[in-house]
């Protein structure tokens, strides 16, 4: 029995009207849907033989069985349904499968409306290419079993699970056209990420974003357990959804012309109500908040395969998950019941003889890039326009002496920020996303621009919240993670802004969207797309309000781990060096850029044009701030990179100039950390002269790191200079105190720093040994300083560059 509900689920399960469809059309959708299950089979199992014109024969079989079964009938049943509204309405639509291992069946629906083999032409629409189709799948030098990068149509890879209501609703904002539906498994529903992700509703605009369509897939199963939104009663599971602000329509049963004819129903209601809530919107101004529908698809796991397998049942059960018949090269009966399995969706009706797809079949598939596979919004390249990001000039602090003046640098960078969103009013392809910290981060300039994205409830003490605005916060790292992703896969730009150490919270999403862009590196057919940029700012040296659960900054050494040609980690220690490199990552494409800078008041080390010139470098000397003559090597170097351990360096720079002023000292600092790799490594990395002659290769240099040590050795442990590299950087000692005290727990002190000096270079030892004893001393009176009063030291707090 299949039975659709619409809208009055509380009520017994109401008969389906089958007559409403015609007959002829509802074969034609069975027809569609035994095909790709047909080729969803073969994928998993078949290296020969395609349309069994033969029998079939252990050859026939792939010796390794790779793929998931499961969940395939039940994602082809909902692209065929699809077709079918796309087809019938000329609906724009994006497909997005939660259960992304169903690989097998988002290819064999590509293949059968024919983008496959418009995208790969070595794959044809015929008998040649099914049997390529069949053989390439989970095949060494062929396809992945996912609906991954190479999958027409998708921006969604499913393989790690939970994010595909996220990459659903991001891909709908601001695309007022566009339907994006969005299968989630009921396991993938258990997930953290899937289930903040139901909130997105309360965040879309009906007048200038698309809709999301959810289908929950009930299919009971993950991969060995039952689920549990399969396993409540209906009624809390309603009440669930409409907790959410959804409104369920309910697709029931195991009977495929019943199931047909409720799904066509439910998709058809689905389509209305969205189309209703959207005209209501967007011609009378309907200010409420909308009930959005949901499907929930309720169908069995596995659903048309063996229903049993050596004595014990596998159609809707967990066992039906990956591959149903696991020994059928050597067991005779498993071959037969494979071939039964195949038969059972009688090929010869659905193919003709030369492989095609027969006319029944391709009746509801739409045409050109209305079809799932060829939509542009999955190939967001195509729909990308260069940002408009103004001239910097605009808003570039003024530096006529580095080290005197203090600006925020996340402060000005709002100001640039607010310039973009305001410049891409009309336009709306650029969102700020973040978790309840815009204003704390210092970009609230940007609301004089767009306000906060927000359709729940508004009182009068709230502020900034706008109906239709372009900023988003959601305290779900996840959800604003995910809705970036949708965003830029299809076509948009955008800043993710958060703590440093909460963006943890998505290393693992992070690492799915680098795995995605470097695959897509290979694959000409998919365009650029923008960088996914993340400012990372109230980091580590400065929480002050917070301590230590606040301070982590381990995301860089999680990013640099990553595919070098995406990933880009820049530590700008100013604000002129900010806003010359969130220039730079706003118009790149492709990467993961990772910016970390801070929100306090910090000094101005350079003027626009040194900035830009120190930016386009990525690391160089600080002439200005070291000692050196010119005539001979420097005695030293030191290096930084980030806002705080520049600071400190030139600190220890001054005191250096000071009490040892016959040192030659060379500053240097690093803006873009790749550049410490060797050249083979990154794209970023510099050659082995140029990182000797930077850093010299004998000479001590003491480096004052934004992050943990280790990093940076671990960059530069192959370069000439390595035994001479002294790395101070954060080593996990954090709590609640003043800015310098944390410097100094950590050694990254200035005055840590010139001890490291008089340590490292040749002969200082006993020469120095009294400015050494003032430095401990110093550490010392701080010491003392900080529990009596509070505050740092007054020669620390009120410290500037004094110049030469
Ligand atoms: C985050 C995450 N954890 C674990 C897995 C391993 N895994 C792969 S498929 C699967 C079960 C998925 O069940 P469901 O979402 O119901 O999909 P379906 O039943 O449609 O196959 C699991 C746990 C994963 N892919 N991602
Ligand atoms: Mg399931």
């Amino acid at each position: 029995m299949g039975s659709a509900e619409s809208g009055k689920e509380r009520s017994p399960v109401t008969d389906v009207s089958e007559e409403a469809m015609h007959d002829e059309e509802l074969r034609a959708l069975d027809a569609h849907w035994r095909a790709a299950n047909y080729l969803a089979v073969g994928q998993i199992y078949l290296m020969g033989n395609p349309l069994l014109a033969e029998p079939l024969r252990p050859e026939h079989v792939k010796p390794r069985l790779l793929g998931h079964w499961g969940t395939s009938p039940g994602l082809n049943l909902v692209y065929t349904h699809l077709n079918r509204v796309i087809k019938a309405r000329g609906q724009r639509e994006l497909a997005v499968w939660g259960p992304g291992h169903g690989g097998p069946a988002v290819l064999a629906n590509a293949w059968l409306e024919g983008t496959y083999s418009q995208t790969y032409p070595d794959v044809p629409r015929d008998a040649s290419g099914m049997d390529r189709l069949f053989r390439q799948f989970s095949f060494p030098g062929g396809v992945p079993s996912h609906v991954a990068p190479e999958t027409p149509g998708s921006i969604h890879e499913g393989g790690e699970l939970g994010y595909s209501l996220s990459h659903a609703y991001g891909a709908a904002f601001d695309h007022p056209e566009l339907v994006v539906t969005c299968v989630i498994g009921d396991g993938e529903a258990e997930t953290g990420p899937l289930a903040a992700s139901w909130h997105s509703n309360k965040f879309l605009d009906p007048v200038h974003d698309g809709a999301v369509l959810p289908v929950l897939h009930l299919n009971g199963y993950k991969i060995a357990n039952p689920t549990v939104l399969a396993r409540i009663p209906q009624g809390e599971l309603d009440e669930l959804l409409r907790g959410y602000g959804h409104e369920p329509l309910y697709v029931t049963g195991d009977d495929p012309m019943a199931v047909h004819a409720a799904m066509a129903e439910a998709m058809d209601t689905a389509l209305d109500r969205i189309a209703e809530i959207q005209a209501a919107a967007r011609e009378g101004g309907e200010n409420g908040r909308p009930r959005w529908p949901v499907i929930v698809l309720r169908t069995p796991k596995g659903w048309t395969g063996p229903a049993e397998v050596d004595g014990l049942p596998v159609e809707g059960t967990w066992r039906a998950h990956q591959v149903p018949l696991a020994a059928v090269r050597d067991n005779p009966q498993h071959l037969r019941q494979l071939e039964q399995w195949m038969r059972s969706y009688r090929p010869q009706e659905l193919f003709d003889e030369d492989g095609a797809p027969t006319a029944q079949v391709l009746a509801c598939v739409p045409e050109g890039d209305l079809r799932l596979g060829a939509t542009p919004y999955a190939n967001g390249g195509l729909l990308l326009r260069d940002l408009p990001v103004p001239p910097l000039e605009r808003f570039a602090v003024e530096v006529d002496k580095p080290g005197v003046t203090l600006h925020e640098p996340t402060r000005m960078l709002g100001a640039l920020l607010e310039r973009v969103m305001a410049d891409t009013a009309e336009r709306r392809d650029f969102r700020l996303v973040g978790p309840d910290e815009t204003a704390s981060n210092r970009l609230q300039a940007v609301y004089e621009a767009s306000g906060k994205a927000w359709r729940a409830e508004v009182l009068p003490v709230d502020e900034h919240l706008d109906r239709h605005g372009r900023v988003m916060e959601i305290l779900s790292e996840h959800t604003c993670q995910g809705w970036l992703e949708g965003y830029l896969l299809t076509g948009r730009h955008g800043l993710f802004s958060c703590y440093e150490a909460f963006v943890h919270i998505v290393d693992s999403m992070v690492n799915q969207h680098v795995k995605w862009l470097r695959t897509t590196r290979a694959l000409p057919w998919r365009r650029p797309i923008a960088s996914l940029n993340y400012l990372l700012t109230s980091h580590v040296w400065r929480q002050d309000h917070n301590g230590f659960s606040h301070q982590d900054p381990g995301f860089i050494d999680h990013i640099l781990n990553k595919a070098p040609e995406v990933v880009r980690v820049y530590l700008p220690p100013d604000t002129n060096t900010l806003l010359s490199t969130a220039e730079h990552v706003l118009h790149s494409r492709d990467y993961v850029n990772v910016v970390v800078a801070g929100k306090q008041p910090c000094f101005d080390w350079l003027d626009l044009d040194a900035a830009r010139a120190h930016c386009a470098r990525g690391a160089g000397v600080w002439q200005w701030a070291g000692t050196e003559d010119g005539t001979r090597e420097p005695d030293v170097v030191l290096a930084c990179a980030g806002d705080v351990p520049t600071q400190e360096v030139l600190a220890a720079a001054s005191l250096i100039r000071r009490h040892l002023p016959e040192l030659a000292v060379r500053v240097v600092n690093v803006v873009d950390l790749a550049r410490l790799l060797p050249k083979d490594e990154h794209p970023h990395g510099m050659a082995d002269p140029d990182y000797d002659a930077l850093f010299t290769r004998d000479r001590p240099v003491i480096f004052a790191y934004h992050g943990y040590p280790w990093l940076i050795h671990r960059l530069a442990y192959r370069r000439t200079g390595h035994a001479h590299l002294h790395v101070r950087g954060y080593k996990e000692i954090g709590t609640t105190t003043t800015p310098f005290d944390m410097v100094v727990r950590n050694d990254l002190d200035r005055f840590r720093l010139v001890m490291d000096v008089i340590d490292r270079v040749p002969g200082l030892a006993v020469r120095a040994a009294p400015v050494r004893q003032l430095m401990e001393d110093a550490r010392l009176r701080h010491h003392a300083w900080i529990r009596e009063h509070g505050t740092d030291l007054p020669e620390v707090a009120d410290w500037t560059w004094p110049g030469r």
